[in-house]
């Protein structure tokens, strides 16, 4: 069982108690959650209970009033009031508990409190991309396996890429969620919540992760320490295509300073100067307008872009180079490609010379045509680097 599997303790009914099998009513980990719980229960329990009622008495009526031999059948009383009352003010208060305690459970589960986290869902075929509020991107969808069944947990979604976000406890969030292509389903079987999300259109949903107490596991972090943490999986509840079952991600909630210092690590990202690159073109946008897979967007491909031909606006053919590069993104008026509009904003300012480096080096490894060593240079991990230059002066 790995880390990530024991974060996720889902009451199974198999070891629930005697109790908990009758009123599950308290295992959902939002305090939304627990409200639609106990609305079910109720309802279900008062369904029962009058179902049952009323059979017996059917029955019991049927045969003590049934049809004997020289009896003639009574005439039916037009009235009675005092039954009249009962049975319209009992079931009247019902529905009443029904429609306030719905009516509650509606806006804990719709209406976010002052303060609360805003964060960006993208949802597309088939995975997740969540923004929190200052622009950092959730890390790296990792392989995992998560479980949902605790009597068989390697049965159920072994290693699926989930991406992992972390929100602190007892921190209201909202996410604004969109989809980039079909409709999807955002699921999170522990809130108790399902909540389409639509091309064209944002659609919100709000929670409240519940004080990470001690039963909650601990996660052994090489980058921030120890914490307490609970996952909770998100699964898409809608059809969508070849690979809908492994659209899942995982929310992680966790003490606040741990939220904080992920943030701090999601926002300077690491890993090789192309991987960074990646990473800072997707937290500034630049895939809204650039692809890199050579289909046309509003602007040009990034597949291909380094190291090749090109015609501009102003009748030059340029070889896309570094310095090319610098002036488009800090220019982007200087030079116009042939056949797209001038568009995109200038840069400058928003993106530092140091993140410009990390962008080049990633459009290096989008393009065939660059030479082999200089692909090699952009893959450099500088972070490893100071391990290398210890070994060397070693050696
Ligand atoms: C609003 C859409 C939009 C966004 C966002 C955008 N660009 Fe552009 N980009 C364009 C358009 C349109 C062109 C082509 C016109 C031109 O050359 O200015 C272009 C051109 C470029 C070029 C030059 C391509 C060539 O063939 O010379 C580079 C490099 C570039 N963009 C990088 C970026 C980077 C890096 C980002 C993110 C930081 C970014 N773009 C964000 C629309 C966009
Ligand atoms: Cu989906």
């Amino acid at each position: 069982m790995n880390a990530l599997m024991a974060g996720i303790s889902p009451k199974v009914l198999s070891t629930a108690s005697f109790m908990d099998r009758f009123w599950f009513g308290d295992s959902s980990f939002t305090e939304a959650g627990r409200s639609g719980d106990w609305m079910f229960m109720f309802i279900w329990w008062l369904s029962v209970f009058f179902f049952v009622l009323l059979m017996v008495l059917m029955v019991y009526f049927s045969y003590r009033y049934r049809r004997r031999p020289g009896q003639h059948a009574p005439v039916s009383p037009a009235h009675n009031t005092p039954l009249e009352i009962t049975w319209t003010v009992i079931p009247t208060i019902f529905f009443v508990v029904m429609f306030f305690e719905g009516f509650r459970g509606y806006v804990k589960l719709n209406y976010a409190p002052a303060g609360a986290i805003q964060a960006y869902l993208l949802a597309y075929q088939w995975s997740w991309e969540l923004e929190y509020p200052g622009g950092q991107v959730s890390s790296e969808a990792t392989m995992t396996s998560v479980g949902t069944r605790a009597s068989n947990p390697e049965q159920h979604f072994s290693s699926i890429k989930a991406p992992i976000w972390y929100f602190p406890e007892k921190q209201p969030v909202v996410l604004r969620m969109t989809s980039r292509d079909v409709i999807h389903s955002f699921w999170v079987p522990d809130f108790r919540v399902k909540m389409d999300i639509f091309p064209n259109r944002y659609t919100s949903y709000t929670f409240t992760p519940d004080a990470l107490d001690d039963t909650a596991p601990i996660m052994e972090d090489a980058e921030v320490g120890a914490y307490r943490y609970r996952d909770h999986i998100v699964l898409c509840a809608e059809y969508c295509g070849d690979n809908h079952s492994e659209m899942a991600a995982v929310i992680r909630v966790v003490p606040r300073e741990i939220y904080e210092a992920k943030l701090e690590i999601f926002g300077s990202p690491r890993g090789t100067l192309a991987e960074r690159g990646r990473v800072i073109s997707q937290q500034r946008g630049c895939f809204a307008c650039h692809s890199v897979d050579g289909s046309s967007n509003i602007g040009p491909t990034w597949k291909d872009l380094y190291n090749n031909e090109f015609q501009y606006t102003d009748g030059s053919t340029i070889r896309v180079d570094d310095n090319h590069l610098r002036e488009s993104i800090y220019e982007p008026a200087a030079k116009i490609r042939v056949g797209y509009p001038n568009q995109m904003v200038s840069y400058q300012g928003m993106i530092s010379p140091e993140q410009l480096n990390w962008i080049i080096a990633y459009m290096r490894t989008l393009s065939g045509a660059t030479p082999a060593e200089d692909m090699a240079a952009a893959m450099v991990d500088p972070d490893a680097q100071d391990g290398t230059q210890e070994g060397s002066d070693g050696g």
